[in-house]
């Protein structure tokens, strides 16, 4: 059992590793020298720093992995519709040996900084471990969910009891059995864990600022037939996922209006839906997400079902959502999320009004007065253990932690303090060979991650070859793109309902974090073929130099 990870500010950065071993194979294999630098001390990235209980990917397995190697996406049997953190980890591991990718690999090892050197066009990388490189072409494959959030609650760092950040989450894992646990956040992480908690601790409170629309996983065993069904049109699915909106063949691409249809028939499809489970309620019509009143008719039907589930109904009005459109956040998908508060061992209580203003030592959050709703009629909890999950400070605190300078001497957390600038979230202007996966002003988290940091490697790799074929040293995306595209990314997002929320797509979870709208939400098929268009002419937008 752990004793608990110090949590401070400055605690280490998790980063996501699809993106780092499918470029390493990629670059390996067209005879580039490739060096990966890695934070933790091994693969996994996402799924090796979330070992939270509970913790399981909200995309179907058989989507949320590689599609490269057609031997591995055969052989690779899933154990469950849903992957688990454990499982991905295993599968982590299975392809870092299969395609013999540790020896590339520098682990526990962080880069501090990336200097750009214009009269050799190379970067000169340091870490913190002392080991340094020089490179033609740097590439930050550093995550968007890897740096974890502190809540910005005075005391939470002299906590005197247990802490835990569900992203940075103890390799041996951790025993409640008999604690007194609180649980700061109800986004993703905190929907799948609390369940997970309540079943060990002695007693769960549940601190909820927002309350988050959540929709039953209905996770169970991959079946074998299913499996195979699957795996016999493996490339057909692939494809068919990269024209749907998100990247997800599961759901494909709704074509009609919530209000083309009777409301007799959107009420079935809602209910079809819900007992499917996953997303699939955000992709019933295609108007959700841009039509509050269309919107409205998921949210409400969702509400309901919440509400269903509780028994008592003041707790129940705590939990339904009500300040959001359903999927403005991310949707969360849940096992027994809202029956673990008909526990008698569980307390809820809302800090929304009443935000917690400080955490003692002896661990009572201080300054709330709570609304102490429970079916146990409990009063106030002293804490033995504080599970944060309470998030990232997304798509940008990687790369703005570590200290990228380009010939001018400028940073790229300068050039992005007002929030991130990217060509197609691949280059940032002034910057030259240095690239992004999966960049702010892309599907990135809007779309099955997997396959789109293939797409941005895949890119990559065809800049590289460009370079190679034509005699140039270096590549840079032209200032005037650049805008162009930003300029496309916020309009289609201002024409959506993800901007009626506040979220870490905005950078509203983090104080001082400019408010710009991070991800592309324009569609997988539609990005997809704007950097169709972009290569076939010419790679346009992007500045070649010999
Ligand atoms: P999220 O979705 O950012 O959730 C963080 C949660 O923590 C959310 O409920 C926040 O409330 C809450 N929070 C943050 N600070 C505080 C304070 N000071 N007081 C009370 N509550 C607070 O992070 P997750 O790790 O759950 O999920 C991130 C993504 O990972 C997820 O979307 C999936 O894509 C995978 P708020 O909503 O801001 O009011």
């Amino acid at each position: 059992a752990a004793s608990g990870r110090r949590i401070s500010r400055a605690s280490p950065r998790a980063a996501h590793n699809g993106p780092r071993m499918y470029a390493c194979h990629k670059f390996r294999s067209m005879g580039l020298s490739v060096r990966v630098f890695e934070r933790g001390s091994s693969v996994g990235g996402t799924w090796y720093w979330n070992r939270y209980p509970g913790a399981r990917c909200d995309l179907p397995s058989l989507e949320y992995s590689y599609s490269f190697d057609e031997a591995l996406q055969q052989d690779w049997e899933w154990s469950e519709v849903y992957p688990s953190q454990e499982e991905l980890e295993r599968y982590a591991n299975h392809v870092a040996d299969r395609f013999d990718l540790r020896r590339s690999i520098s682990f526990d090892t962080r880069v501090t900084s990336a200097t750009y050197d214009p009269d050799a066009c190379r970067w000169a990388v340091e870490t913190d471990s002392g080991a340094r490189a020089v490179a033609s072409h740097l590439i930050l494959a550093t995550g968007n969910l890897s740096t974890p959030q502190l809540p910005d609650i005075p005391g939470v760092e002299g906590f005197a009891g247990r802490t835990f950040h569900t992203g940075l989450w103890p390799s041996d894992g951790v025993d409640f059995s008999g604690r007194r646990v609180g649980v700061i956040g109800t986004g993703s992480s905190g929907v799948q864990v609390i369940p997970q908690v309540a079943r060990s601790a002695s007693h769960l409170t549940v601190f909820q600022r927002t309350a988050n629309y959540s929709i039953p996983a209905r996770n169970a065993p991959l079946e074998p037939e299913a499996q195979a069904a699957h795996k016999a049109r493996y490339g057909e699915i692939r494809q068919e996922a990269l024209v749907t909106p998100f990247g997800i063949a599961k759901y494909g691409s709704p074509s009609v209006s919530a209000f083309e249809v009777s409301d007799e028939e959107r009420q079935r499809t809602y209910e079809a839906c819900w007992e499917m489970g996953g997303q699939a309620m955000l992709f019933a019509y295609n108007d959700l997400l841009k039509c509050a009143d269309a919107n409205e008719t998921a949210a409400r039907f969702v509400r309901q079902r919440i509400r269903e589930k509780l028994v008592e109904p003041a707790v129940a009005d705590l939990l339904v959502p009500t300040d959001h459109p359903i999927g403005a956040k991310r949707l969360c998908l849940d096992t027994d999320y809202y029956e673990t508060y008909n526990r008698d061992n569980v307390t809820l209580v809302c800090v929304k009004q009443t935000p917690i203003r400080r955490i003692d030592p002896d661990g009572l959050p201080a300054g709330c007065e709570p609304r102490l709703l429970t079916l146990a009629a409990l009063s106030r909890h002293p804490i033995d253990d504080l599970v944060l999950a309470t998030g990232f400070d997304a798509m940008t605190g990687a790369a703005r932690s570590i200290d990228i300078r380009n010939s001018d001497g400028l940073s790229l957390a300068d050039e992005w303090e007002s929030g991130p600038r990217s060509y197609l979230g691949l280059m940032v202007a002034g910057f030259p060979n240095m690239y992004l996966i999966t960049g702010p002003q892309s599907p990135s988290v809007k779309s099955q991650m997997i396959l789109a940091s293939e797409h941005h490697v895949d890119i990559i790799a065809g800049i590289v070859q460009t370079m190679r074929a034509e005699g140039h040293r270096s590549v840079e995306a032209v200032a005037e793109a650049q805008e162009e595209w930003v300029g496309h990314a916020n309009e289609v997002a201002d024409a959506t309902l993800y901007t009626k929320a506040s979220t870490w797509y905005n950078g509203a979870n983090v104080p001082g974090k400019p408010r710009v709208f991070m991800p592309y939400v324009g569609g997988v098929k539609a990005y997809r073929e704007a950097c169709e268009d972009v290569e076939h002419d010419g790679w346009r937008g992007f500045r070649f130099q010999h």
